[in-house]
């Protein structure tokens, strides 16, 4: 998250960190998530989809907060399965980025929820996309896009706003900005969302509810002006979200 701050320890229950196995590193941070269900996170496809990889190559954390201590509300689970969207292409522009993750149970329970661990409200059909909305985005990506070792330890949070499909067109035209994407930022640049971000949580402030509008997918660079990142649009997916969950 560049432009941002760290969060307060709660202010995003939803989050969930995905860390990824690394050969002499041992498990790392990787992408972001959200919290949709005890047994299920959503993420990017990009961050699961890769060459070689499996399930045991990945660890879920919910209730996280600093990722170099143990944190008071942490639980952590193993993956039982993941499905990316089967229209998503690797490699190519991230059409499609979305996935579900279902988490294996430990003595039959998912996540325990409370005021830290808390699924996010997934719009309905009929939630309204109104560009200037209010959305907080969160995640241990970078704070400075050109230094690759400004990783924060702590969560990091920003506000961006969610622009019309238009304008996220006509900013995005020539890099595959289409269907089953949203943009949200700032034209004059600063907030956003940033490498190591991916798949996180888009939350937005409708009608004093925070419903998870979108997850963390690509950008031009970060928090440049006239180049606002882009999102996985939650309620194109919600069909093929809900029908993996019945799985
Ligand atoms: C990335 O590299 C990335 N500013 C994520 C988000 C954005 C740019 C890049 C959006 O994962």
């Amino acid at each position: 998250i560049v432009g941002g701050s760290t969060s307060i320890y709660g202010n995003h229950p939803w989050q969930v960190e995905i860390e990824i196995y690394k050969r002499g590193d041992g498990f790392i941070h990787h992408c972001g998530g959200a919290i949709i269900s005890p047994l299920h996170v959503l993420t990017a496809a990009h961050c699961l989809k890769q060459p070689a990889l499996s399930r045991h190559d990945f660890r879920i954390k919910v209730g996280d907060h600093n990722l170099r201590q143990s944190d008071q509300d942490e639980q952590m689970f193993e993956v039982e399965n993941f499905t990316t969207h089967p229209d998503f292409a690797v490699g190519g522009h991230y059409n499609n980025d979305v996935a579900v993750i279902k988490i294996k149970a430990q003595r039959g329970e998912g996540f325990q929820m409370s005021r830290f661990v808390t699924p996010a409200c997934l719009p309905t059909s009929y939630t309204s996309y109104t560009p200037g909305t209010h959305c907080q985005v969160s995640g241990w990506g970078l704070t400075d896009a050109d230094n690759y070792f400004s990783k924060p330890h702590v969560l990091h949070s920003t506000e961006v706003l969610l622009l019309s499909d238009t304008k996220c067109k006509e900013l995005h035209s020539l890099r595959g900005y289409g269907q089953g994407m949203i943009c949200a930022g700032h034209l004059d640049g600063g907030r956003d969302s940033c490498n190591g971000d991916s798949g996180g949580p888009l939350a937005c402030n409708i009608d004093g509810t925070h419903i998870l509008m979108g997850l963390v997918s690509w950008g031009k660079n970060c928090g440049q002006p006239s180049l606002p990142g882009v999102y996985t649009d939650i309620q194109y997916y919600l069909n093929w979200i809900k029908s993996v969950m019945l799985e």
